[in-house]
Formats: structure tokens, C-alpha cells, sequence
């Protein structure tokens, strides 16, 4: 039996990085992961930050590796009509901007700075259950090892993502949740060539969307709409940079693919996020579909107030913070949410669309290019809406 301040179920983003904080604020938790390091070390997902979720991982002491290797990004393009537009951070609302960095990268750095100071962080450690909750007394059940273990803990952080068991243990009757499918998935791919474009770009192309991003200056991280269920390795790479370069709607470097997945797009939100003492964070509690990139940032933000609220409570013994967690979280999450829900139904080609529609998306993308105010709505929620907690 081991026992801890705070038990935290998974080593994602929003795990690590709560752990980060809480040690720098003197609060102890356990790390328990059920995949084996090297997977987690090498999950390739999100890669654009938001200014406060670079701010965050730099108070929380991990941001050395991140602050000098990022590409920072002052404008952001969208693409439509055959015609590349840049809209600019800087003239639509000031000096603001977002750093592309991989998820990848920053979980690695989160994983080096716990290991090196000797803090538990298990791997292959898998929660099964979590019991005591009605008692205030939690208990997380795993697997280590093939044999069962019980982490006591004063609080349990459900960070286990969409496919976790955390979000489960808030009795059913007390839980409301909504789900929004897209009938179209991501094909996406790392490629090594150097991205065309120094910036993220957007593209509204007819037969679909398109994405140009990039994980440093030799790799471009690109992604294109396609049918559900679509298997990935059918797909060659002529075939995949061929409708690439035909949506984007740009010139296009190619070069050898070195990773490609399909991804389901979905939003997806679970409400409350906090039942007596346990409390979800991150994917355990809400997915967006990729197009605002915004599902690592908002496990951020939920893990920002977590920790204030766990602060809180430990330095002064109020529970007002943890007693509108939820509300507070989630009100966050409905307005992320809107933002990436609207800009994937205004890049996409929805199966069977009218030209009505097809124009009525290419005029919302006008609007957005050529009004100051238009514009700096998008941008606004690109680079992120301020933390109001
Ligand atoms: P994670 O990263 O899923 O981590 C959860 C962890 O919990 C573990 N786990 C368990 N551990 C112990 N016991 C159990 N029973 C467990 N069950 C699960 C899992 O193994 C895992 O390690 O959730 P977290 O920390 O909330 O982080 C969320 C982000 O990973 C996610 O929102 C982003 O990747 C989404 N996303 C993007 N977000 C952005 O902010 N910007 C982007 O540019 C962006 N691009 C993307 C994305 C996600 C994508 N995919 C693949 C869905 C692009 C793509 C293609
Ligand atoms: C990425 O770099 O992986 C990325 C960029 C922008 C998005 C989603 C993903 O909207």
C-alpha cells in the first residue's frame, strides 16, 4: 500500500504536468500510467501552444528545452477560393502570439524533469478502480507487474484521457455528457521535408480540408480531411501529397512519409468534471476535433485551476476553488469547444453539402480575411481566450 497527497491517473499532458506544479507547490502526488514509457514517449499529437499553456509549463519549470527549440508564430493563414490569406496577430489584436512545439516533445521534457528528481511516475502501473470516494477516503486500484497495488490518496486527478476509467466512477445519475461526431476523420502524416510555409495554414478546398503544419524546420506535420474508417497504409505517399497539394492550394515540399494515422473527429464533453474528490482534467472529461488545436491547451487550463484550487486548499484549508472547479473548468471548455466545433464545420466538406453551404463557408472565411473585427474573433481564440479564473 502506497499513500500520497494527490494520486494522479496518467502520464499525458495533463498528469504530468499536474504533478509539475503541485511539486512546486510543495503538494506530493504519484504518477500511474498504463502504457510503457517508450510509447508514451513517442505519441505524436498536438503541437500548437497557446501563449498561456507556454507560460504554464515555464512556472512549472519545465519550459528550458521549449522555450529555446519552438518556432513562435505571429500569424496564421487560411487558405479558400485558390487564394492564401494571412491573418495577422499582431494587427488584429496586439502582441500575441502561439509556439509550435510538439506534444510529444514537452511530455518527454515533463518525464526527464520528474525522473531526474526522483518522483514516482509508474509506467505499466494501470488504475482499475476507484473506491472510497463516498467516504472521503479514495483508493486507486492498479496493476503493476501483473500483481494488484492500492494507492490511498487525499485526492484522485482523473487524467486518463477519453478511453480512461476515471470519468466512469462519477455515479451515472449525477453524470451528463454530449457527444458531437463529424462524419469525416484526419488522415494525418509526418513528413521530412521542410514545411512550404513558415506559418500554420488552413485550407477550405471543395473535395476537402487541408492543414499544413510542422514540427521543426526540416519536418512539416500535415493532415487532410478524409472518409471515416479510411486505413492509412493504403494510402502511398505520391497518393497522399497529391490531394495534399491539390487543397492546400500552395506550392508543397515532398519528401519520405514517416508516420501516418487516421484520427476520428468528435466533440465530446462530461459534465461535472468533479465528483467529491475526485477531479477530471483534460481528455478525461472533453475531446475537441483537432481543427482549433486546442485539446492539449485546454488540458492546460484545466490543470492550471486544478492546481490553484489544490493550493488552495493545502496552504489555507478553503475549499471554495475545489467546490467550483467544475463550473469554472467547464465554462472554459463550452467556449473552446464552440471555437473548434465552428472552425471544423466551417473548413470541412460535409458528404452530400449544397453549393449553398459551400459558399456560405467560403463567405464566413471572407468575412474572417477581410474584417478587422471578423478577423480578430478568429485570432482571438486561436491564440488563446484568457484565463478568467
Ligand atoms: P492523454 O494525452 O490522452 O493522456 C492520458 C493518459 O492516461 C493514460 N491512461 C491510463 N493510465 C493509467 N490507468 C488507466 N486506466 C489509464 N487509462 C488511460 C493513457 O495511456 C495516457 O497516457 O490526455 P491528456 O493528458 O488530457 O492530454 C490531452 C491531449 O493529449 C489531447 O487533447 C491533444 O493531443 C489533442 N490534439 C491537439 N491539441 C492541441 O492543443 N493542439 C494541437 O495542435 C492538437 N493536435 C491533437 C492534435 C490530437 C490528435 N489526435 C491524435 C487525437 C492532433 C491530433 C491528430
Ligand atoms: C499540429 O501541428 O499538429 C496541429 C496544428 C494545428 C491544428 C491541429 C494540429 O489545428
Amino acid at each position: 500500500m502506497m499513500r500520497t497527497q494527490v494520486g494522479i491517473i496518467g502520464a499525458g499532458p495533463a498528469g504530468l504536468l499536474l504533478a509539475q506544479l503541485l511539486h512546486k507547490h510543495g503538494i506530493e502526488s504519484v504518477v500511474l500510467e498504463s502504457r510503457d514509457r517508450d510509447y508514451v514517449r513517442s505519441r505524436v499529437r498536438a503541437g500548437v501552444q497557446e501563449q498561456g499553456t507556454v507560460d504554464t509549463f515555464i512556472e512549472a519549470g519545465v519550459g528550458k528545452n521549449l522555450l529555446q527549440q519552438r518556432m513562435v508564430h505571429s500569424g496564421v493563414f487560411l487558405n479558400f477560393a485558390g487564394e492564401a490569406h494571412r491573418l495577422s496577430m499582431a494587427d488584429l489584436i496586439g502582441e500575441q502570439q502561439v509556439s509550435v512545439y510538439g506534444q510529444r516533445n514537452i511530455t518527454c521534457d515533463m518525464i526527464d524533469v520528474r525522473e531526474a528528481a526522483g518522483l514516482p511516475l509508474f509506467f505499466e502501473a494501470q488504475a482499475t478502480r476507484i473506491e472510497g470516494l463516498e467516504e472521503d477516503a479514495p483508493k486507486i486500484h492498479y496493476t503493476i507487474n501483473g500483481r494488484e497495488q492500492t494507492l490511498e490518496c487525499e485526492f484522485v486527478a482523473g487524467c486518463d484521457g477519453y478511453h480512461g476509467i476515471s470519468r466512469h466512477a462519477i455515479p451515472q445519475h449525477l453524470q451528463k455528457t454530449f457527444t458531437y461526431e463529424y462524419p469525416y476523420s484526419w488522415f494525418a502524416v509526418l513528413a521530412e521535408a521542410p514545411p512550404a510555409n513558415h506559418e500554420v495554414m488552413y485550407a477550405h478546398h471543395r473535395d476537402g480540408f487541408a492543414l499544413q503544419s510542422m514540427r521543426s524546420p526540416r519536418i512539416s506535420r500535415l493532415y487532410i480531411q478524409c472518409d471515416n474508417g479510411v486505413d492509412a497504409d493504403t494510402w502511398s505517399d505520391d497518393m497522399f501529397f497529391n490531394e495534399f497539394e491539390k487543397r492546400i492550394q500552395y506550392r508543397v515540399n515532398r519528401g519520405p512519409i514517416i508516420q501516418k494515422a487516421v484520427a476520428p473527429m468528435r466533440n465530446f464533453i462530461s459534465e461535472p468534471m468533479r465528483y467529491k474528490r475526485l477531479f477530471l482534467a483534460g481528455d478525461a472529461a472533453h475531446i475537441v476535433p483537432a481543427t482549433g488545436a486546442k485539446g492539449m491547451n485546454l488540458a492546460v487550463a484545466d490543470v492550471k485551476l486544478l492546481d490553484k484550487a489544490l493550493v488552495q486548499f493545502y496552504t489555507t484549508g478553503s475549499e471554495e476553488l475545489l467546490d467550483r472547479y467544475s463550473e469554472l473548468a467547464l465554462r472554459r471548455v463550452w467556449k473552446v469547444s464552440r471555437f473548434s466545433w465552428w472552425a471544423t464545420k466551417t473548413l470541412h466538406v460535409t458528404p452530400g453539402q449544397s453549393e449553398f453551404e459551400t459558399n456560405m463557408q467560403i463567405a464566413t472565411l471572407r468575412y474572417l480575411t477581410d474584417s478587422k473585427i471578423g478577423g480578430a474573433s478568429f485570432v482571438e481564440n486561436y491564440v488563446g481566450l484568457p484565463y478568467d479564473f
